[in-house]
């Protein structure tokens, strides 16, 4: 059970909270959405790219793949400072384009002078995926949606992120003319139960003294979450962490699976069966198993579960896998003897003088 210390920490509130700025992402998204349309224009775009910064590069690489399996439009992911320093490996030749901008803070260096490159050089659309008004990034778009209640004092990024995921779903429902889903729009209370009903085994599993190294798993869209769920075991805790592809974990990185190590499989519907099997291969190799799972696996293949609720696509259901690991990097920051809500070497937002 949580303790009166846990909630002494914003990050653990911010956490905990965080379907409930969900509700307000689905509300606004209905708003803007024959705005938002008006900027879709699949018949002279041949390519979506989105670009980020650390967490929000990892939701950039999970925004491309929805893009892509929702619109069939080709849909690229960079880090803003690709774009920003190497921008004929990122803009090719005569293609239509959009720019998918992401940012917490909207005011991250790389993020804005990428813009500003991509604006030099397309005429392409620019939207923007930001979790406060009036932002510089704000300034620089054709058009913003804003998490308005996804923005946090925590310094890793947590309710902000899953807030901005949820954004670029609902902001590929509309451009690709698809109504959200009655499931999709239960993704705040779903969310919610989710948290209460796996607080305890994530704190179980974070203050585990037998875990010493972490590693996420994570296909399709599921990569770039992968991505994010090793960064915050990074920033909150300080732990050896690592993600990969569900199956590329098998060409080389298993070596390190050991009996201190913990690998975190988030699974899809369309691989199941074989991101099932090298979950098998890691406990057969003495690794401890924590599955995040669209369905209930049979024991053999996962020492924990977190199952997740049925009638979801694979491109909506992306949120539901973070806070059970969120709350997994800051329990382990609590065993690690150190403070959640100030990662050590970290600011908010990173300004550079470019
Ligand atoms: C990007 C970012 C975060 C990271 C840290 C520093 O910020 O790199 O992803 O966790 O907080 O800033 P933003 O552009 O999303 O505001």
């Amino acid at each position: 059970m949580p303790s009166q210390a846990d909630s002494s920490y914003y990050t653990f509130q911010e956490i905990i909270t965080q379907s409930a700025a969900w509700r307000a992402v689905l509300q606004d998204a209905d708003l803007q959405a024959s705005a938002l349309r008006g900027y879709w224009h699949p018949e002279k775009t041949q390519e979506v790219i989105c670009i980020g910064c650390g967490s929000t590069y990892f939701l950039a690489r999970t925004a491309a793949a929805t893009f892509q399996g929702v619109t069939g439009v080709s849909g690229k992911a960079h880090p803003a400072s690709e774009l920003l320093l190497f921008p004929d490996t990122v803009l090719s030749n005569g293609a239509g384009r959009m720019l998918v901008a992401i940012s917490r803070s909207g005011e991250t260096t790389e993020t804005l002078r990428a813009m500003e490159t991509f604006r030099a050089r397309d005429s392409g659309p620019v939207v923007g995926v930001v979790c406060y008004p009036a932002t510089s990034l704000e300034r620089l778009t054709s058009i913003s949606t804003v998490a308005r209640e996804a923005h946090e004092q925590s310094v890793a990024q947590t309710r902000s992120f899953t807030s901005m995921l949820v954004a670029v779903q609902a902001l590929v429902s509309i451009v690709a003319g698809q109504p959200f889903s009655s499931r999709f729009c239960e993704l705040p209370e779903l969310g919610a139960a989710l948290i209460k009903d796996n607080l305890d085994l994530a704190q179980q599993i974070g203050r585990d003294a037998a875990l010493e190294r972490f590693y996420f798993l994570g296909s399709g869209p599921f990569y770039g979450l992968a991505c994010e769920a090793m960064l915050k075991m990074k920033e909150m805790s300080l732990s050896y962490s690592e993600a990969y592809h569900f199956l590329e974990f098998r060409h080389g990185p298993m070596s390190m699976v050991n009996r201190q190590t913990l690998v975190v499989g988030l699974l899809s519907t369309a691989a199941l069966p074989h991101e099932i099997a090298v979950l098998k291969d890691m406990r057969a190799l003495g690794g401890r198993v924590l599955a995040i799972t669209p369905a209930k696996l049979p024991s053999e293949a996962a020492d924990y579960q977190v199952v997740l609720p049925q009638g979801l696509t694979d491109l909506e259901r992306g949120a539901l896998y973070l806070p059970a690991l969120q709350l997994l990097a800051f329990y382990r920051s609590l065993h690690n003897g150190l403070n959640p809500d100030t990662p050590t070497n970290l600011t908010a937002v990173v300004n550079l003088d470019i």
